[in-house]
């Protein structure tokens, strides 16, 4: 999978591209760039914000260098690929923002499954509006919010998304052995985990984890999970 990301702030992203391209880096699996907006300006101060037409408080981003940006990541336009190239897989042009659907794991699994992610991360007040369509000529264009709470830009937000994405494609750092165990892949909150030692500052292990009787942990962890759910996330359960 090939993922390229635009920032104002790339050095954002150092640890993200530390921790996830261990072993994908060399094998090729995983093909992750982080990009300066700055990069794709022309002007001595590199500039990437204006007023808004129309009045009201704060910056939107100019739409020049995210045109370039584009330019640059998608190419040729899908309507001009479609007649001569099947080979090209068309791009998923992803811009987290406050107004999109929100991020679920289900999301996660939609976009692992693809070729070549796009992701524009806005600051200020968000990006001029004439973008998101020119972007809708060069990929599929998702909005998407991380969840309902105000981020100061899309970076935090990407960051999230694309280490959940990774973790799906297998020879990525932090590929789980059993993706179907995890917590939300059946819809229902994880069982508590235990170690070593059996007994730590008066606290025991529940005894059911040592009686090596596999069906009674087995209906036990359900029985954890349940009660969890029923408690922490209801929604979860149907309200
Ligand atoms: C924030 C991209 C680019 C902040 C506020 C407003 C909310 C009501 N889950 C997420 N929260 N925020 C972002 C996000 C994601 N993904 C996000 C971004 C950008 C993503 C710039 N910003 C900063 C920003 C406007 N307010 C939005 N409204 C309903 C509380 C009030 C207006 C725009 C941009």
């Amino acid at each position: 999978m090939r993922i390229d990301v635009v920032s104002i702030f790339p050095s954002y992203f150092d640890g993200l591209t530390l921790s996830l391209l261990g072993k994908a880096r060399d094998s090729g699996i995983l093909d992750l760039n982080v990009h300066d907006l700055r990069d794709w300006t022309h002007d001595r101060h590199r500039t990437v914000d204006d007023t808004p037409y129309g009045g009201g408080a704060g910056m939107v981003m100019k739409p020049e260098p995210w045109g370039e940006a584009l330019d640059a990541l998608t190419s040729p336009p899908v309507v001009e690929r479609a007649q001569r190239d099947e080979t090209q897989a068309t791009p998923t042009i992803i811009f987290p923002s406050p107004a999109g659907e929100v991020f679920t794991q289900a999301t996660a699994r939609d976009l692992a499954a693809r070729e070549h992610l796009i992701f524009g991360c806005g600051r200020y007040e968000g990006i001029d509006e004439r973008v998101f369509e020119y972007a809708a000529d060069r990929g599929e264009v998702r909005l998407i919010s991380l969840g309902d709470y105000v981020l100061n830009g899309g970076e935090v937000a990407v960051m999230a998304m694309v280490e959940a994405i990774g973790r799906l494609i297998p020879g990525v750092v932090g590929n789980p052995e059993s993706l179907v165990e995890e917590s939300h892949e059946d819809g229902l909150l994880e069982y508590p985990s235990y170690t070593k030692p059996a007994l730590w500052r008066d606290r025991e292990v529940p005894p059911i984890l040592l009686s090596g009787n596999h069906g009674a942990i087995a209906a036990w962890r359900r029985d954890q999970q349940l009660e969890r759910t029923r408690d922490r996330r209801p929604d979860l359960l149907g309200g």
